[in-house]
């Protein structure tokens, strides 16, 4: 592979590019007409704009991007995350076009982006499942009987959702109908699939995921866990590796139900295996995602694997020349997404020229960002900033990392998370380990958050303060004397 195109943007497009010139390999970029002047497209060897600055009319243009590629004698394809990254069509229009997809093959894409073909494909396999019904339910009235076998409370998900959307929890048993009737409409408007399914409600769980690298020579690595527990809404805000609750027994279990899922698929590539972890350490499988992760800086830094260049490697045709057992954790990383949101203001977007942009550095702090000092924030796209990743040897070592790498990054021209970052890196539920996927829920109120910058401000004025009577003392000793 000489030359691959990299057809996403921002902090993930330039991730992309870093290991292909680590690797010697020529980069092309695609870009829309909003992001002209974005760093990925100066980082890149070539580039080439592909249309109008809304995604649809650019990004996601598959069509459009394979056309550009053959132009430029592209070699590999890598999709980053979102976008087309778990688009089947486009993963088999890549390999139609002679090109390769550096993803996993347009089957797997397909069964595992559907939820109940998913389960059907690792039914063989002997992995914990949530209990409910693994078919779609289309009846109302079906569903009351399954609810009242399994229990309330319930979830009802649509096959084809994702990121919670399509799901609806039910407690009591006169609401069943109702909203299966609403499960099924919303998901027939939002997905035009109207198959939803059943499972028992967990209340309380972690959401930790298993990283998996599988290879065209039967090989079927995992890389250990990501705990993903502290979102908002669905969107992570923090993760981190190791999980501070597993168990080198359980996460070796998990682990193996892994490679499992992803041997189900007849996966190739990278890809992220899903779970859910009750209150007494059941663990069950949700979903398979076919992509690079958002999160996967905070698995390579203790595990020390550059995960994309195994994935370049392995879309070569190369073996993963690593063991299972060669793999250790070493250290504690945690990852902080940085949203251009306002966390006072209900995180809603919040966009406009970045007058100031100064990242933190030093030693165990790694910032992944596709912008720059006097950069307009596109609105068109994911408002997420950077990801500010830190690693230690310890977990609180990683923790205080984070505290101070947020303070010495500077944002002004719009408003961000990173308040919020250290509003959760401070909490004695997070710092104690024991929270679940309702942490930020049960914890975050903005009138907190303004407590704590509150707190902050006072002090500093203090130090102000002794530190301006300390100076005075030591220039009046001179004339007193
Ligand atoms: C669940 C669940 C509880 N019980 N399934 C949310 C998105 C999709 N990936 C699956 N999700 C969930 N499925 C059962 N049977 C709770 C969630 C869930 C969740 C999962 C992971 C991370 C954050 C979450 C937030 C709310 C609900």
């Amino acid at each position: 592979m000489k030359k691959i195109l990299i057809a996403n943007r921002g902090e993930i497009a330039i991730r992309v590019m870093k290991t292909a010139k680590k690797m010697g390999i020529k980069t092309v970029a695609v870009y829309s007409e909003a992001d002209r002047n974005a760093p990925h497209v100066r980082f890149a060897d070539e580039s080439v704009c592909i249309g109008e600055a809304p995604s649809n009319k650019s990004y996601l243009l598959g069509d459009k991007i394979i056309k550009e590629a053959k132009k430029l004698n592209v070699d590999g394809i890598h999709p980053g995350y979102g976008f087309l990254s778990e688009n089947a069509n486009f993963s088999e229009l890549c390999e139609k076009n002679n090109i390769i997809f550096i993803g996993p093959k347009s089957k797997s894409i397909r069964m595992m982006g559907n939820k109940l073909a998913a389960k059907d494909a690792v039914k063989d396999y002997n992995i914990p499942m949530v209990p409910g019904v693994d078919r779609a339910v289309t009846a109302p009235k079906e569903a009351s009987e399954i609810a009242r076998e399994i229990g309330f409370p319930i979830l009802i998900k649509a096959s084809a959702g994702g990121g919670g959307k399509g799901m609806r929890i039910v407690e009591h048993e006169k609401d069943t109908e109702e909203q299966m009737a609403r499960a099924i409409s919303e998901a027939t408007s939002a997905f035009g699939d109207g198959s939803v399914f059943v499972e028992k409600y967990i209340t309380s769980p972690r959401h930790i995921e298993i990283q998996v690298l599988a290879d065209s020579h039967e090989n079927v690595l995992h890389f250990f866990e990501r705990e993903c527990s502290i979102q908002r809404r669905h969107q992570k805000v923090v993760e981190e590796a190791p999980s501070s609750i597993l168990t080198p027994e359980l996460r070796e279990e998990m682990g193996q139900a892994a490679i499992k899922v992803a041997k189900s698929c007849d996966y190739l590539g990278a890809g992220t295996v899903e779970f859910l972890v009750d209150s007494n350490l059941n663990f069950y499988f949700l979903e398979m995602n076919t992509r690079l992760q958002v999160e996967h800086p905070v698995t390579e830094l203790i595990s020390g694997v550059d995960l994309v260049e195994l994935q370049i490697k392995i879309a070569r045709g190369e073996a993963i020349s690593i063991k299972q057992e060669d793999l250790k954790i070493n250290g504690h990383a945690l990852e902080l997404r940085v949203y251009a949101e306002d966390p006072m203001n209900d995180f809603l977007p919040s966009v406009g020229n970045l007058s100031t942009y100064k990242i933190p550095v030093g030693e165990g702090i790694r910032v992944d960002d596709g912008f720059e000092e006097g950069m307009d924030i596109p609105i068109y796209y994911d408002p997420m900033l950077s990801k500010l990743i830190t690693y230690g040897k310890t977990r609180n070592e990683a923790i205080q990392l984070m505290i101070k790498a947020i303070d010495n990054y500077k944002v002004e021209g719009a408003k961000t998370t990173l308040s919020f970052g250290k509003f959760v890196c401070q909490h004695e539920a997070f710092i104690s380990g024991n929270f679940d996927t309702h942490f930020v829920k049960n914890y975050y109120t903005p009138e907190k958050l303004q407590a704590g910058l509150e707190e902050e401000a006072k002090i500093a004025a203090l130090v102000a303060l002794k530190i301006y009577l300390e100076d005075q003392k030591k220039l009046r000793v001179p004339l007193t004397n």
